[in-house]
């Protein structure tokens, strides 16, 4: 009887056993006209299958049906486990199958747009064939993007979205075992929930709406409604007009609102204790994902310390002042000093991962705490890996007043975010949160310099398909 299986389930244990497997056809190598090699991938895993006149009785017209398959076609292979006298080479499975049968369960179009094993090869890999005299097709991004369903499936990319997958389940495992309550909030708002002007406007039955920009508003009047702590894992809109490698239109938000007792550094707690989890957790639970990334796009682990540092703002513009960079002590970081920080920080304290906290209020959202102490600087943090910003999070003002005072200080219209700042004369805690970006923790994970790597199918200023 024929046994079903997987791929990666074939074993040297399954030897003269028949089995059934399906998968796709990753290459295909006729050698004359009575044998054809069939190499079949599922999930990552290979294996070699052979279709051979002189055995399982095939017959010459069954080899060149296989011979003539089309590269990634849904293949049903029924053949007997062998053990080869020689290793495989280039296959994860040690053992091959002799085909009796086979079948196409679906055929793919004959020449694909990208091939796999092209997608998949790395930089250092087309640079020593170069050497070497011989030259290896490269597929740039835009190519990668306009053709994606075949690009998701290279070792590394299967990789980066099961990593992925693997910090929203962190994420929430994290915040459940916390007390914290799944939440989830309008996309549909009436008007900009940050400020600024990075807004989708739509037309909602007549009235002017928008694409929530975070679910800032809701989360906090989800705390006023008595959850006393709260995340959500939604997408987040934000229309940038520049094209840059960490933004995007259309993003993941991991946000986390809170309850506090005294201080924005219970906030900055929760931020610790999930991070550490987090990368150990990926560490632990993606060695092979994380293998598959680093072989196609090289990087070196995270370097993070059991207790995250904390830095205020003040000593950031110092050290960065020390190095001999200028920057405004009140304003905000580019992007430049931020990554020159990243690199003092690592030097300094041997960690790339670290919050960055009391940034100037001036270049903090119009609901940011301001200090208790200093009303220049405010209760709020960005978190850092490698240089480049994940997180953002603060205090927020709950008195609705000020609230209204500071909106209005920050050019927003009142009137859109009414509802919002009604919330906070119903009676409201002292509170704080923070919003994480999922596309930039795998990006930054990992090494990527680029997040449409960790988008599955990512939007920008110039992209909206497929
Ligand atoms: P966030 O939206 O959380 O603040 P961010 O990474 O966009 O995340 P910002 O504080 O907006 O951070 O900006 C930090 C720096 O990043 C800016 O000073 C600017 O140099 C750069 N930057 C931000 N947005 C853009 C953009 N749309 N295009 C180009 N550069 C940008
Ligand atoms: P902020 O605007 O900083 O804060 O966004 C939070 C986090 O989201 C990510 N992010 C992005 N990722 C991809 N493409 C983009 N265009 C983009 N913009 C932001 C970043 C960033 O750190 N409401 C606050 C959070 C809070 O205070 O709770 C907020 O939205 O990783």
């Amino acid at each position: 009887s024929v046994v079903r299986t997987q791929v990666g389930a074939l074993t040297q244990e399954l030897k003269d056993k028949e089995v059934l497997i399906r998968g796709r056809a990753h290459t295909i190598r006729p050698v004359g006209k009575n044998m054809a090699f069939l190499v079949v991938r599922k999930k990552g895993f290979t294996v070699q299958c052979l279709a051979a006149t002189q055995s399982m009785g095939v017959s010459r017209q069954m080899v060149k049906f296989v011979a003539g398959l089309n590269r990634e076609s849904i293949v049903d292979v029924i053949g007997v486990v062998s053990v080869p006298g020689n290793p495989i080479k280039g296959t994860t499975q040690q053992v091959e199958i002799q085909v009796r049968k086979l079948y196409c369960v679906n055929k793919a179009m004959p020449n694909l747009p990208i091939n796999i094993e092209d997608a998949a090869r790395s930089d250092v890999e087309i640079e020593n064939a170069l050497q070497a005299g011989e030259q290896l097709p490269r597929v740039n991004q835009d190519t990668r993007l306009n053709f994606r369903v075949i690009d998701i499936r290279t070792p590394a990319n299967q990789g980066i979205f099961r990593i992925q997958s693997q910090v929203g389940n962190i994420f929430r495992q994290f915040l459940l075992s916390e007390d914290f309550v799944e939440i989830h909030t309008p996309k549909l708002i009436a008007g900009s929930s940050e400020g600024g002007s990075a807004v989708f406007k739509l037309d909602y039955k007549g009235q002017p709406a928008c694409l929530a920009q975070s679910p800032q508003l809701h989360k906090q009047m989800s705390i006023c409604g008595d959850f006393d702590r709260v995340f959500e894992i939604g997408a987040v809109y934000r229309a940038e007009d520049s094209y840059t490698h960490r933004h995007l239109c259309e993003f993941t938000g991991l946000d986390v609102e809170m309850e506090i007792e005294k201080h924005y550094s219970e906030v900055m707690d929760i931020v610790d204790r999930l991070f550490v989890i987090m990368f150990d957790s990926l560490n632990e639970r993606c060695e092979k994902e994380l293998e598959a990334v680093a072989r196609q796009y090289p990087f070196e682990p995270l370097k993070y310390k059991p207790n995250t540092l904390r830095l205020t703002f003040e000593e950031g513009v110092q050290m960065l002042k020390d190095a001999g960079v200028e920057v405004d002590p009140l304003g905000d970081l580019n992007t430049e000093a931020e990554r020159k920080l990243g690199q003092l920080v690592l030097e300094k304290y041997g960690t790339e991962f670290y919050i960055l906290h009391r940034y100037p209020l001036a270049v903090r959202p119009f609901y940011t705490m301001p200090c208790y102490d200093n009303s220049l600087y405010s209760n709020s943090f960005d978190v850092f890996i490698r240089g480049e910003e994940i997180i953002s999070g603060a205090q927020r003002i709950h008195v609705p007043e000020f609230l209204a005072e500071r909106a209005q200080a920050c050019g927003i219209d009142v009137n859109t975010i009414s509802t919002y700042i009604d919330s906070f004369r119903y009676g409201a805690p002292p509170h704080g949160g923070f919003g994480v970006g999922l596309e930039r923790v795998v990006m930054l994970f990992c090494g990527l310099g680029n997040i449409r790597k960790t988008s599955l199918f990512p939007r920008d200023p110039q992209r909206i398909a497929p």
